[in-house]
C-alpha cells in the first residue's frame, strides 16, 4: 500500500476545526487504505516558546484527540517526534542542503517571524521547514495530507529529496502533498478573508474542538456573514457564508449544491441554528471520547511505546541509508 504521513503540534490544549476539517479527518479515512504514518510533532512544538508542564500535557491531549477522531493504533503507526530521535538527526543533515535564502523565502516563517520581532524568533524557527522536510523523507512518504498552509514545506520537501537523490544517489521518495479542495482552507469565523488559526483569530474567530459546545454554538451563530440574504457558496462575494457551507457540507456528508437548494428563500439564521446543531452533535462525543483517553495513562503510554517502535525501525533504516551516500564513516 502507498505510504501517508503527517504530524500535528501539541502547542495548544485543543486542536480546532480548521486542523480537523484540513487533516485529521483525512488521516483517519486514509488509514484504511495506506500504510499510514501519524505524529504529534512536539520537537515542532518548542520552536516558539512553551511551558514545559503544559506541553507534557497536551502532547498526551493531542493524542488523546486523534484516538478519539478514530485514528486505530492497529490500522496506523501513531507516535510522538521525540520518540524517534532520527528526526532531529536527519534534520540536521537536510538542514546542511538547504540554501539559506530558499529557507528565507517559506512565507510561513515570515509571517511568523514579522509578528514576533527579530529578538524573539527562534533559529528553530526559522529550520522548521527543514524538520518537516525530515518528518517526511524518513518515512518514505508517498502522500503527505495537510491543509493549504502547508503546500509550499510540501514543495520544499520535493526539491529537497530531489535534491539529495541527484547528488547522492537516489535515497528518498518525492513525495506528493494530499490536499482536499473543498476543505484545504477552513476561514476565521469573524474575519473569512483569513484561515482559522490558532495564532492569529480571535476567540470568537476559531472553534476548538474541546471547548464547551454551548459556547461552540454561539459561535457559530456570531459568525461574520454578509448584508445580502441569499444563502449561496461563493467564495469572493460571500466568504462567510460559504465557510460556513463548507463546514456543514463536510460534518454531514451533504453536497453544497444540495445544501444551496434546501435554503433557498430561508435566513441565514436557519442555517447557522443548523449548522450549530450538528458541531454541537459532533463535539459532544468527541470531548467524552478525549477525556476517555485522557482517563487512561497507561494505555496512551502503551499505544505510543508501540508506535515510536514501529516508526523507528523505518526511520532509522533510511537514516543509515542517508549517512552511508553521504559518506559519514560507518560506527564500528
Ligand atoms: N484553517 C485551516 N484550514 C485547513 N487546515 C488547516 N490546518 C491548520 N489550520 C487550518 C492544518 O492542520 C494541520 C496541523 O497543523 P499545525 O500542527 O501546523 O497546526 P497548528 O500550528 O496547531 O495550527 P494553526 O492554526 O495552523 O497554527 P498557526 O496559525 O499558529 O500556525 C496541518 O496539516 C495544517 O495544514
Amino acid at each position: 500500500a502507498p505510504r501517508v504521513l503527517s504530524g500535528i503540534q501539541p502547542t495548544a490544549g485543543s486542536f480546532h476545526l480548521g486542523n480537523y476539517l484540513g487533516a485529521v479527518r483525512q488521516w483517519v479515512a486514509l488509514q484504511e487504505s495506506h500504510d499510514a504514518f501519524y505524529m504529534v510533532v512536539d520537537l515542532h512544538a518548542i520552536t516558539v516558546p512553551q511551558d514545559p508542564v503544559t506541553l507534557r500535557r497536551n502532547t498526551r491531549v493531542a493524542v488523546a484527540q486523534l484516538l478519539a477522531a478514530g485514528l486505530d493504533p492497529e490500522q496506523c503507526t501513531l507516535f510522538v517526534q521525540s520518540h524517534v530521535p532520527e528526526h532531529a538527526q536527519l534534520a540536521w543533515v537536510m538542514n546542511c542542503v538547504t540554501g539559506f535564502g530558499e529557507a528565507s523565502r517559506m512565507t510561513q516563517f515570515k509571517d511568523k517571524s514579522a509578528k514576533q520581532g527579530q529578538d524573539r524568533t527562534t533559529v528553530g524557527l526559522f529550520t522548521y521547514p527543514v524538520l518537516m522536510v525530515a518528518d517526511i523523507l524518513l518515512y518514505q512518504a508517498d502522500q503527505v495530507p495537510v491543509g493549504e498552509d502547508q503546500r509550499q514545506h510540501l514543495e520544499l520537501t520535493r526539491d529537497l529529496a530531489d535534491r539529495f537523490n541527484t547528488r547522492f544517489g537516489d535515497t528518498f521518495t518525492v513525495p506528493n502533498p494530499y490536499i482536499v479542495k473543498e476543505t484545504a482552507k477552513i476561514y476565521d469565523l469573524q474575519d473569512p478573508s483569513v484561515k482559522m488559526s490558532k495564532s492569529a483569530s480571535s476567540p470568537k474567530g476559531i472553534i476548538d474542538l474541546l471547548d464547551d459546545p454551548k459556547a461552540t454554538a454561539k459561535k457559530i451563530k456570531s459568525a461574520v456573514t454578509d448584508t445580502d440574504t441569499v444563502i449561496r457558496f461563493d467564495r469572493e462575494a460571500k466568504p462567510g457564508v460559504s465557510n460556513l457551507l463548507t463546514i456543514l457540507s463536510t460534518l454531514t456528508g451533504t453536497g453544497i449544491p444540495e445544501l444551496e437548494k434546501e435554503y433557498e428563500g430561508k435566513m441565514y439564521g436557519a442555517l447557522k441554528t443548523d449548522l450549530a446543531g450538528v458541531m454541537v452533535d459532533f463535539v459532544t462525543p468527541f470531548r467524552d471520547r478525549t477525556q476517555e483517553y485522557l482517563d487512561d495513562p497507561a494505555t496512551l503510554d502503551a499505544i505510543l511505546a508501540k508506535g515510536a517502535e514501529k516508526a523507528r525501525a523505518v526511520a532509522a533504516e533510511t537514516l543509515a541509508t542517508a549517512y552511508d551516500r553521504l559518506g559519514l564513516l560507518p560506527a564500528g
